[in-house]
């Protein structure tokens, strides 16, 4: 039974929100705090690409430049970019990330 009161609860939730929202601002996602652009490039898989919303979604392998292992992720591309690109395909891409989103600036089919 749990002997949290309607104010402790919502004590709590106020305590906790502003830590909640700095955790995922964060996103775990390695050293990126730098305001500067950070430029990498990696090699993956695209798992799916979202032309319309100008998203797609690319199994990668580690960028030691970012602190980041391998892990699946979405990035942001511009048509003209992700339009040549298939499901499945092997790629080698560039991108900077601007703030905590990543944007490709190149890719090409890996060899
Ligand atoms: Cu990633």
């Amino acid at each position: 039974m749990k002997k949290l009161t309607p104010y402790g609860l919502l004590a709590a939730l106020f305590v906790a929100t502003p830590l909640f929202a700095g955790d995922m601002a964060g996103m775990k996602m390695g050293d990126t705090a730098d305001a500067a652009v950070q430029s990498a490039q990696t090699t993956g898989v695209v798992n799916a690409i979202d032309a319309a919303k100008g998203k797609v979604t690319i199994t990668h392998e580690p960028v030691p430049s970012l602190n980041w292992p391998a892990m699946k992720m979405g990035f942001k591309i511009k048509p003209e970019l992700s339009s040549n690109l298939a499901v499945g395909q092997k790629v080698d891409f560039d991108f900077v990330m601007e703030g905590r989103v990543a944007v490709i600036t190149k890719i090409v089919a890996a060899k």
